[in-house]
């Protein structure tokens, strides 16, 4: 066997959903240098256009779709065109994602389905979409950004929470249900990493100090910082590759150490 070999993602095709920028944009940068070709959608033509901005600056030939995850008959619509245009997805990163930061009992029903809809129904809506090629073809790879969120709750994300624990549950699913078909599905669980989602939590506070819940994040975190979402971009890679063709429902997380760690005492 040829170990680096295994990790070459040349030849193969990965859509990275919500791939503008953050951490959709690492991953799939990270994909096109081991060798893939790039698709990615967002939900606006504004955000696509930064997008193919920013890739063509890296270098990147991407191909950017405007597609709203959430909408089951635009979804089916996207993945028929990129089949013709591009090719049959080798690699799907369910990436995009929201959050809604609302103390629970004064959060809307209507909120609290909003983010269910975008980090649950999405992953399922999309994953659906893709797998009958997968099977197909004979192989395929589907990665779902989890979070810290699908093994631990906080105050005020009670939506994202129970989005981001299903998550973790659908991806076991999915493994469980397709993995004869050599159809591999896991999840990442990204630790606190910067990025515009959580630059509320980091805004430096009007006397000059750190936010208190920066503060608290390193506290928490052995490795004593945020993640960058460079640090997604190996992970990321080994999840798409040959190399982890044994791997099968398992939730890789990638936080620096919190979910090991019981903080640091005050
Ligand atoms: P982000 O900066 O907010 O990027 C998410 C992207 O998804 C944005 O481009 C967003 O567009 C797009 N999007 C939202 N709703 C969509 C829809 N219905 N259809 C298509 N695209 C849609 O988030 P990020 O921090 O890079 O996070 C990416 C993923 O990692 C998310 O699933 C997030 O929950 C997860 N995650 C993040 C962290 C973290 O610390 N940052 C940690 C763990 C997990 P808009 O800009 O219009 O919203
Ligand atoms: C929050 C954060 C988290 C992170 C991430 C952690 O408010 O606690 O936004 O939910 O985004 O998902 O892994």
């Amino acid at each position: 066997m040829d170990i680096l070999k295994s990790f070459s993602l040349e030849g193969k095709i990965a859509l990275v959903t919500g791939a503008s920028y953050g951490i959709g944009f690492a991953i799939a940068s990270a994909y096109a240098q081991a060798g893939a070709t790039i698709v990615f959608n967002d939900i606006k033509q504004e955000l696509v256009d930064k997008g193919m901005e920013a890739y063509r600056a890296a270098g990147i030939e991407a191909h950017g779709y405007v597609c709203d995850v959430t909408d089951e008959a635009k979804v089916q619509e996207f993945i028929a065109q990129v089949e013709k245009e591009v090719g049959v997805i080798d690699i799907l990163v369910n990436n995009a994602g929201i959050i809604k930061r609302i103390p629970m009992t004064e959060m809307s029903a209507e909120d609290f389905r909003k983010v269910v809809d975008v980090d649950l129904n999405a992953p399922f809506i999309v994953s659906k979409a893709v797998i009958p090629s997968m099977i197909k073809k004979g192989h395929g790879k589907i990665i779902n950004i989890c979070s810290m969120m699908s093994e631990l709750g906080r105050e005020t994300v009670s939506a994202y929470a129970a989005a981001k624990g299903g998550l973790k549950m659908l991806t076991r699913n999915i493994a469980s249900e397709y993995g004869e078909y050599n159809i591999q599905c896991n999840g990442i669980g990204p630790g606190y990493i910067a990025t515009p989602q959580t630059a509320p939590l980091r805004e430096i506070q009007p006397d000059g100090s750190r936010h208190p819940f920066d503060q608290f994040i390193i506290a928490k975190t052995p490795a004593a910082r945020w993640g960058n979402p460079e640090d997604l971009m190996g992970p990321a890679v080994f999840l798409a590759s040959d190399a982890s063709d044994f791997v099968n429902g398992h939730i890789l997380y990638v936080d620096g150490g919190i979910l090991a760690y019981i903080g640091k005492q005050p």
